[in-house]
């Protein structure tokens, strides 16, 4: 790229968003991020080679992603994340006070089954899906990385079954619990309201809306709008696409979600 000599550089924003492209965690802080108008720079790790950054910026013991990098320190955990950024950048829009034990009551109900819906998916796509998924963990690996990824895959896919539980008996109870999760939405949902609390939208929808998209595959996201994924990955998630709440997923982001600004949509093979 040519950089016209009178032409500034644009400013580095001030945080980077440790994530997984296809991580509906940190899809929730991404959105949050974007519909906030918090300028941030988006860094999508790869499976495996997440592990260190994401426990040294963390210092929790934990793995996980989400970590947003400030000038202040890391902060891995997605509610943790939403509270640093009410405590930061309150008063936010998303986050009214006069709704927020509301809120994060719902958001709590939508983060419980995250990790269902990834087995669910998981469950039903490793196997005849292996060259997608593999696809999808190495679409932002360096060259060396992907090969890694390549060559390690039966046991990276091993160590995945282990970790979330994926067997047929960890399928079906997250079935279950995701139904449960959709029933209570579209219940929500029945009395005709838009958003989920206050009559606005807050991160109530956003979780909500984040933590389903995997299932709900809304065209807007650059993972789960992909017809290989849709196909692959959410196929067996196809008895809930006539849901009201699939829909109100796919509305919320037809209405609300909006350009990336972090660069997941476009961020380059690393080199
Ligand atoms: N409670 C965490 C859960 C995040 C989570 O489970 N992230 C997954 C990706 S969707 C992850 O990082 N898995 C890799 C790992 O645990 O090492 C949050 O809300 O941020």
């Amino acid at each position: 790229m040519t950089m016209n000599p009178t032409q500034p550089m644009p400013p580095t924003p001030p945080y980077t968003l440790y994530t997984f492209a296809m991580s509906h965690y940190s899809e929730k802080i991404r959105w949050t991020l974007d519909a906030s108008g918090i300028a941030y720079r988006e860094v999508c790790l790869t499976p495996v080679f997440h592990l260190l950054p994401a426990l040294t910026m963390g210092k929790r013991g934990q793995t996980t992603l989400p970590v947003l990098k400030t000038p202040h320190g890391s902060i891995q955990d997605s509610p943790r994340i939403l509270q640093w950024l009410r405590e930061h950048h309150g008063p936010m829009a998303l986050m009214p006070a006069a709704h927020l034990p509301e809120i994060e009551d719902v958001a709590k109900r939508f983060d419980a089954i995250g990790k269902d819906v990834a087995r669910y998916l998981y469950a039903h796509s490793f196997g005849s899906g292996d060259e997608h998924i593999k696809r999808l963990w190495t679409d932002h690996a360096a060259p060396a990385q992907a090969a890694f990824i390549r060559r390690a895959y039966p046991l990276i896919q091993w160590a995945f079954r282990r970790k979330l539980n994926i067997t047929a008996a960890g399928a079906a109870r997250a079935h279950q619990r995701i139904g449960q999760a959709v029933d209570w939405l579209d219940t929500r949902l029945a009395d005709g309201r838009t958003y989920l609390v206050g009559g606005q939208l807050s991160t109530a929808d956003l979780t909500a809306a984040s933590l389903l998209a995997p299932l709900a595959c809304p065209s807007e996201h650059p993972v789960y709008g992909d017809p290989t994924f849709r196909q692959t990955m959410a196929g067996a998630a196809a008895p809930w696409q006539v849901r009201p709440s699939m829909a109100w997923v796919r509305q919320m982001y037809a209405r609300h979600r909006g350009a990336m600004h972090g660069g997941v949509a476009l961020s380059p093979k690393a080199a």
